[in-house]
C-alpha cells in the first residue's frame, strides 16, 4: 500500500527508454557491445579525439531527438498527476522524464540536448535538431573554445549539488522504486543502499527484464519489460490508494 501520503524516488536507467527506441549501454544488444565506453565516454577520449566523440553523439542526439516517451515514463507522470510526491533521479540523458510530463527530475549523468564550454563552462541548448552535427566541433558563443556535451563521463565527478539533492531525497522517501537499471555504475548504484541506511522501513521495488546486484537488497523484483509492469504497477497502487 503505497498511501497519497508516501514519498516516492525513483531511480531510473536506460532500461525505461529502451521501448522508446534508444539502446541501453550493456547487454547483448547494448552500446557498450559495439563501442569501447574507453574511446568515446571519458573525459580522456574527448582530449584524445573530439572529433570521434561528438560523432558518437551526433548520432545519439539525432536518435534520441526521434523518440517519444513511452508507456513506462508516462506511468510515473499518471502517480504525479494523482497527486503523489515523486522525485525521478535519473542515469539517462534522453529528457524523456520531462517529455512525457513529470516535473522532478534530477540528471545524474547530465542532459544530451545541452552543452558545456571546456573554458567557461557555460552551459547551451543546441538551438535545433538541424544542428546536430554542424560543425563538427561546436564553439563557445562567449569564448569561442570548444564545447563538449553536457554529459556525466566515466572518471568524472557528478554535478555535487545534483548528488546532494538525491541524497537529501532519499532520506527522506518511503518507497524507492529502482527502474531499468543494471545497478553496475556508480554513485547511482549506491543509492538503494543509502538510503536503506537512512530508513529500515524503506519499501524497495525493482523493475527489471532480470536480477541485478541490487536484487538482494530490494523488497521485490518485478521482473518483465518495464512499459508493461509500471503502467500496471502505478494502475494498482491509484486504485489501492
Ligand atoms: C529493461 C528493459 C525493459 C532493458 N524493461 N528493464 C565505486 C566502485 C567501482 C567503480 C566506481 C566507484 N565509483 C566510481 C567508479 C567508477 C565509475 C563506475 O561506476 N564504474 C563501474 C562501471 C564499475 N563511475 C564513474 O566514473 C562516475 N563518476 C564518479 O563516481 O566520480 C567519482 C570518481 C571518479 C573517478 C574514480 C572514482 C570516483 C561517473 C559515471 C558516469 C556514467 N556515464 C554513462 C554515460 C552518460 C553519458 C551518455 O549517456 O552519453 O552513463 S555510462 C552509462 O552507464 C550511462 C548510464 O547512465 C550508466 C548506467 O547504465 P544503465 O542505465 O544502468 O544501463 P545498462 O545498460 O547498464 O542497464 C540497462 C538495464 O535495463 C539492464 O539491467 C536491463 O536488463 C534492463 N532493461 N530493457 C526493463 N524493457
Ligand atoms: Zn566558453
Amino acid at each position: 500500500m503505497i498511501s497519497r501520503e508516501s514519498k516516492i524516488t525513483v531511480i531510473s536507467g536506460s532500461g525505461i527508454s529502451k521501448a522508446s527506441g534508444i539502446p541501453t549501454f550493456r547487454g547483448k544488444d547494448g552500446l557498450w557491445k559495439q563501442y569501447d565506453f574507453m574511446e568515446l565516454a571519458t573525459p580522456q577520449a574527448f582530449q584524445r579525439d573530439p572529433h570521434l566523440v561528438w560523432e558518437w553523439y551526433y548520432w545519439r542526439l539525432g536518435l534520441i531527438s526521434q523518440t517519444k516517451p513511452n508507456k513506462a515514463h508516462l506511468a510515473l507522470k499518471t502517480l504525479e498527476q494523482a497527486g503523489w510526491d515523486i522525485v525521478i533521479l535519473t542515469q539517462n540523458v534522453d529528457n524523456l522524464h520531462e517529455r512525457a510530463g513529470s516535473s522532478k527530475v534530477l540528471h545524474l549523468h547530465g542532459e544530451i540536448f545541452k552543452r558545456r564550454c571546456t573554458q567557461c563552462l557555460d552551459i547551451s541548448f543546441w538551438p535545433s535538431s538541424e544542428e546536430f552535427g554542424i560543425p563538427n566541433i561546436p564553439t563557445c558563443s562567449k569564448c569561442n573554445s570548444n564545447l563538449r556535451p553536457a554529459v556525466v563521463w566515466f572518471n568524472e565527478t557528478l554535478d555535487p549539488k545534483i548528488v546532494n539533492e538525491s541524497y537529501s531525497r532519499l532520506k527522506e522517501t518511503d518507497f524507492l522504486l529502482i527502474v531499468g537499471t543494471s545497478g553496475l555504475v556508480y554513485p547511482a548504484a549506491n543509492f538503494p543502499y543509502i538510503a536503506k541506511q537512512e530508513n529500515r522501513y524503506l519499501e524497495i521495488y525493482e523493475f527489471n527484464l532480470e536480477s541485478t546486484p541490487l536484487s538482494s537488497l530490494v523488497n521485490r523484483t518485478i521482473l518483465g519489460p518495464v512499459e508493461n509492469t509500471l503502467p500496471e504497477f502505478v494502475s494498482k497502487v491509484i486504485k489501492e490508494s
